[in-house]
């Protein structure tokens, strides 16, 4: 090869040894291969020789131009693990320090947002009726969150002022941030043999702001799928549940019919209130707290599961409303404002987790 090559290949050897991290060694590849790198101008140079030299020179320095970036990959290989084995060294934790003399206490220690709280209670609660939880992507597709629902390609949710959606990639639809916790159920029910009981507890998204909504919110979806789940399974889970989660063991429960594209026969559940004092359990006035219905046979099928062979009901309800209701409190925003005044109130203790034992 060429003197003033070696010399050039020599010079930019001695360059990157020198690099001592990645940002002086990509400064050396800037010199070399960079639009006006010293190899790039050789290249360019190329086009004012004649011809026969111009292929013996080309060839070298693509020679030259090869070893090069080799050359600097595994300089980067090198700088790389010595970053790594710098940061190791430098953010080493001592697992061995004993603990602080005094566990902090009081709102300090962080407390359990009331969201999470309620979350942990459904859990508890249904867990002890048997139901399992699952969890999905908030990311999710037209297909999981709208149509596997029976819900029809014209249906008001689906329009850009009450859903969120994101740009399509090439050639593909438009993903949307669930509006609903409903497509776990779908991917439960896609994934597992019945008999299927879960919960879904969850984060959920609406383009909807004001006193009483908040783009992001959470829901509960329940899916109970068996051979002979009926009616009476749907009644009699939901009024103890709710007997259980408001701690009101006389709590009047009243189930009236309702329309949604996903369950067949449909119905929302009321419990007892005073619209007066806000009192939960008596009064005479009814509050609409949940909505519910048998899986209609289409949401099954298009589920994977045959629906003349298994049946089931689904349940569905805001987090922030059961929460707010059990616990009076007034005001839906508060809730992401993480506001300490607010958390001193309404948040509990991470010390004192719920059992079954808080709902008599
Ligand atoms: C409400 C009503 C509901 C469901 C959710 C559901 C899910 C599947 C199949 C059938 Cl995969 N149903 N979910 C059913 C009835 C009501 O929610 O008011 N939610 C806040």
């Amino acid at each position: 090869m060429a003197d003033d090559l070696d010399m050039l290949r020599a010079d930019i050897e001695a360059a990157m040894a020198g690099a001592e991290d990645l940002r002086a060694l990509d400064a050396v590849r800037v010199a070399a291969l960079g639009k006006s790198g010293q190899v790039t101008a050789l290249l360019k140079g190329l086009g004012a020789l004649p011809p026969d030299e111009r292929r013996a020179r080309g060839a070298e320095v693509n020679v030259l131009k090869g070893e090069i970036e080799r050359a600097l990959e595994n300089r980067r290989v090198t700088l790389e693990a010595f970053a790594l084995d710098a940061r190791l060294a430098a953010e080493r934790l001592d697992v061995s320090l004993p603990p602080r003399p005094t566990p902090p206490v009081g709102p300090e220690a962080g407390s359990i947002h009331p969201i999470s709280r309620t979350m942990e209670e459904l859990i508890a609660l249904f867990g002890a009726m048997g139901f399992a939880v699952a969890e999905g992507p908030d990311i999710e597709g037209d297909w999981h969150n709208f149509s596997a629902l029976n819900i029809p390609d014209h249906h008001p949710a689906r329009q850009d002022h009450d859903t969120f959606y994101l740009t399509a990639p090439a050639g593909g639809r438009r993903p949307v941030l669930r509006t609903h916790t409903s497509p776990v159920q779908i991917r439960t029910m896609l994934s597992q043999e019945p008999p299927i009981c879960v919960i879904v507890p969850g984060r959920t998204w609406r383009a909807d702001h004001d006193a009483t909504h908040s783009p992001m919110f959470h829901q509960v979806e329940g899916l109970v799928i068996g051979r002979d789940i009926h009616m009476g399974h749907l009644k009699g889970t939901l009024v103890d549940f709710l007997r259980a989660f408001f701690g009101i063991a006389d709590l009047p429960v009243r189930f009236r019919s309702s329309y949604f594209p996903f369950t067949e026969p449909s119905m929302e559940v009321d419990i007892g209130w005073s619209r007066k004092t806000g009192e939960l359990g008596s009064g005479g006035d009814w509050l609409e707290i949940l909505g519910s219905g048998m899986v209609h046979p289409k949401v099954l099928a298009n589920a994977g599961i045959d629906p003349r062979a298994w049946q089931g009901f689904a349940f569905g309800m805001g987090i922030e409303r059961i929460t707010m209701l059990k616990h009076g409190i007034p005001d839906l925003r508060p809730f992401y404002e993480a506001d300490l005044r607010w958390l001193r109130h309404y948040a509990t203790s991470p010390l004192s987790p719920f059992t079954l034992h808080d709902a008599s």
